[in-house]
């Protein structure tokens, strides 16, 4: 830091508690002592706008649009304060007045704009923009409930609202708003942003649109609606349950509100800026995150055409030059194909675009697998943004090959040149400095700072491989956040925790090819196990923390056979000395936050070839957790990094599963029959055991789907996961051995840092 700079911070810190003090009266009359943990939270709101207020925003010539229809940004408070600078400051004098910065956090409310990994790494990116000082915003939408809430009553799930947006919050509404027409009727919109600070540098903004009509009283028991009724609940949800028409009518009519919103706010910035809209593509670059904003192009291509007096060549070539997409699954479900019929209704005037984009592609190409509009009228979205973007990205080298090789072959061989990887990353800011003080502190205390702006630096750790002291401080903070942890899961869900006992972590959300049912099989073959008298020599915690997708039946029935499981494993007095069953409640960023930095074995166990990436994965690693994985997505990576001594990795690989599905040779019921081990453990689903505490319609469901389809393919690795996990348990016997595994770990995490991403997007694709 130069003097000057030093000076300036020390000016900015003698009035941080004269302008907490000065806030805390005018907002509420009362001093930092007096008021209440809600009323601080808002002064540090207040203080912390204002200082975003008066940051520089980073600029240039060129600029990124993140479109996504998700942005999974989780609680802001501590990570602005963080990257402003001052977190430890700003504890230092609310210690000063007996408070805890860290109750102070508790009270935010989370805003849960996103799913899963899709929508928390949108969040990383725009983290890892402004901290790079790229000109970059994020557009997306302002959900007035973001993803439900989990309550579990009677040992299922139920979905609440989640209302996140008080009267204080971090949006800042602005006077920016448009019409957005479908067909005739028409809709206005209202922007509001959320300032993105980069860690010491710049702000960015997270451009989020809304319509005032907007009503929450539609909102009747839990999470249902009148889905018809767009003026009043267009913003209402993320992603409402879509397995009507209406449902999924409500969800075109979000993504082309959308669209339509970050078509006029480009256009509109290019005209202030007086930039030759047939030079777009050398002042902007969209990316579209997965196929939720693809519509982009037809929109745009539709503006230039009917406003601007392009010809249709001339747009085509303009927006695909300035279009790129991100491929995030290769799910069939989860791509996205919309029947014409619906765009008709929802968005008329995109018709003869999509209709005309869709014959260029047919007049050069016969082949059914690369058209826009297929034979049963559905529209490719994916199609259509490879066709007419520049660059088609996948989110880790496995997941690049696969949509090279197979998923989107027919694509590369046209289109060689658009194909690239990015493989995803995820901001040390939220998930290192953040989450896990005390470890980020013995970091710097043991290597300096400069890993905070460099992670490659974090490999500088491995000269402490045969430090005994260093590994045993490392030892130390692991133990510290599962104490903190067990404290936290016992007031919450009101199950007490040995901070001894081995965390076993899998968080993410449930979706069969994830395989949370393959792990509640091993816990019920070591529940059988312990019941038979072989006890482990360390008892074991096994966490769980998933939502499911209200209208998808079998990840229900996993979340109660889960539920099921952990009644009763955690009340037979035999059983629970030895180890416990956690499924959390309501499992969002903030809990994630907890369960991270306490993890020792990080469960991604997908089956290989469907997890695209991951990053719950990274997130683990980074905090000296050891993985326990198939080779799907970024664990490819994590394994070649890492080494085969610093991870167990099990099961058939990806090669071998894309086989067996296209010889359709997998048969679960013949490895049932082989494998006493299997058969007793799925038995145990529908014995009297869990019936006794179950619902026998859930419970035989899943058994009968794991026995007669079992699509994701859980029985074919069911016996190597316990044998490498049973290997894994017994290494971590082997205390000195396994410090050394979690030192490796972290010391290699420093490619995941998104920073490091974003610099790729930049190098290969935007070129800001
Ligand atoms: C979407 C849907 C939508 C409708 C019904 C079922 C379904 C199933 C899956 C999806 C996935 C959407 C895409 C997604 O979230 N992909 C995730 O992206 C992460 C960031 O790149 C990556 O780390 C995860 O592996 C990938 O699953």
């Amino acid at each position: 830091m130069r003097l000057e700079e030093t000076i300036q911070r020390e000016i900015l810190e003698q009035r941080l508690e004269k302008e907490m003090e000065n806030l805390a009266q005018k907002l509420f009359g009362k001093t930092m002592e007096t008021a209440s943990d809600e009323e601080i939270y808002v002064v540090l709101l207040y203080l912390v706008k204002g200082l975003m207020d008066v940051t520089v925003p980073n600029a240039g010539k060129k600029k990124v649009y993140y479109i996504s229809a998700e942005f999974l940004i989780g609680r802001l408070l501590s990570n602005n304060l963080i990257n402003l600078g001052i977190y430890d400051k700003v504890e230092e004098i609310l210690k000063g007045k007996g408070r805890e910065l860290s109750v102070i956090e508790e009270v935010e409310p989370e805003p849960s704009l996103g799913n899963g990994g899709l929508g928390r790494l949108a969040a990383c990116f725009m983290d890892s923009l402004a901290t790079l000082g790229l000109p970059g915003e994020g557009i997306g939408l302002n959900y007035h409930f973001g993803l439900f809430r989990q309550v579990f009553r009677d040992n299922l799930q139920q979905a609440e609202k989640n209302e996140w947006i008080g009267k204080n919050s971090w949006l800042t509404k602005t006077d920016i708003g448009y019409d957005v027409f479908f067909g005739e009727k028409k809709v206005t919109s209202r922007l509001y942003d959320i300032d993105v600070v980069g860690y010491e540098n710049g702000v960015n903004k997270l451009r989020l649109f809304d319509i005032e009509s907007v009503d929450e009283s539609v909102v009747q028991e839990g999470i249902s609606f009148d889905k018809t009724d767009i003026a009043k609940n267009l913003t209402l949800f993320l992603y409402p349950d879509d397995s009507d028409e209406a449902g999924q009518l409500l969800r075109i009519y979000q993504q082309y509100f959308m669209v339509s919103n970050a078509a006029q706010l480009i256009l509109q910035e290019m005209k202030e800026k007086q930039f030759d809209l047939r030079r777009l593509y050398e002042h902007a670059v969209i990316q579209i995150n997965d196929t939720h904003p693809s519509l982009i192009i037809p929109e745009l291509i539709r503006i230039l055409v009917y406003d601007k007096a392009f010809t249709m060549d001339e747009a085509i070539e303009v927006v695909s030059r300035t279009c790129a997409y991100t491929n995030h699954t290769i799910l069939a479900e989860a791509l996205e194909k919309w029947p014409l019929s619906y765009l008709e209704k929802v968005v008329p005037q995109l018709v003869p675009i999509i209709q005309e984009l869709s014959r260029r592609v047919a007049a050069k190409y016969s082949d059914p697998k690369v058209q826009i509009i297929d034979e049963k009228d559905r529209v490719h979205m994916a199609h259509m943004d490879i066709h007419y973007g520049f660059s088609v990205n996948g989110v880790a080298a496995i997941h690049t090959e696969i949509l090279k090789n197979s998923e989107l072959h027919a694509f590369y061989r046209i289109y060689p040149e658009k194909f690239n990887n990015k493989t995803n990353g995820i901001t040390f800011r939220r998930w290192l400095l953040s989450c896990n003080r005390e470890l980020s502190a013995l970091i710097t205390e043991t290597i300096g700072t400069g890993y905070q702006r460099d992670a490659r630096e974090l490999e500088r750790l491995l000269s402490f491989y045969d430090d005994a002291e260093f590994l045993e401080k490392l030892a130390g903070v692991k133990r510290r956040k599962k104490e903190e942890l067990a404290a936290y899961v016992l007031e919450k869900e009101g199950i007490s925790l040995d901070p001894d006992s081995v965390f076993d972590i899998q968080i993410k959300r449930l979706h069969e090819y994830k395989r949370q049912q393959m792990n509640a099989l091993y816990i019920i073959h070591k529940y059988l196990e312990i019941r038979g008298g072989k006890k482990p020599v360390r008892p074991i915690t096994f966490l769980f923390g998933a939502k499911a997708a209200p209208a998808y039946v079998i990840a229900q029935d996993i979340i109660h056979l889960l539920l099921v499981l952990q009644k009763i494993v955690n009340a037979d007095p035999k059983v629970n000395r030895f180890m416990k069953v956690v499924m959390v409640e309501n499992y969002n960023v903030s809990y994630a936050e907890k369960l991270i930095p306490a993890c020792d074995i990080s469960e991604q166990i997908s089956l290989a070839s469907k997890e695209a990436s991951g990053t719950g994965n990274m997130k683990f690693m980074l905090n000296g957790a050891v993985t326990l994985g198939t080779s799907d997505g970024a664990n490819v990576e994590i394994h070649e990094l890492v080494g085969d001594d610093n991870i167990y990795i099990f099961g058939e690989k990806s090669d071998q599963v894309i086989s067996h599905y296209d010889k359709a040779d997998y048969v679960p019921k013949s490895y049932y029959e082989k494998s006493s081990v299997i058969r007793e453990a799925v038995d145990f689903i529908t014995g009297p055991q869990a019936l006794a505490v179950g619902h026998k319609e859930n419970l035989e469901r899943l058994r009968r789907e794991l026995l007669c389809k079992d699509w994701f393919m859980t029985l074919l690795d069911l016996e190597d996961y316990i044998a490498v996990k049973d290997r894994m348990l017994a290494d971590f016997e082997d205390r000195e051995k396994w410090k050394r595994m979690m030192l490796v770990n972290i010391a290699k995490a420093g490619f995941f840092s998104s920073d490091r991403t974003i610099a790729e997007y930049n190098r290969d694709i935007w070129k800001l």
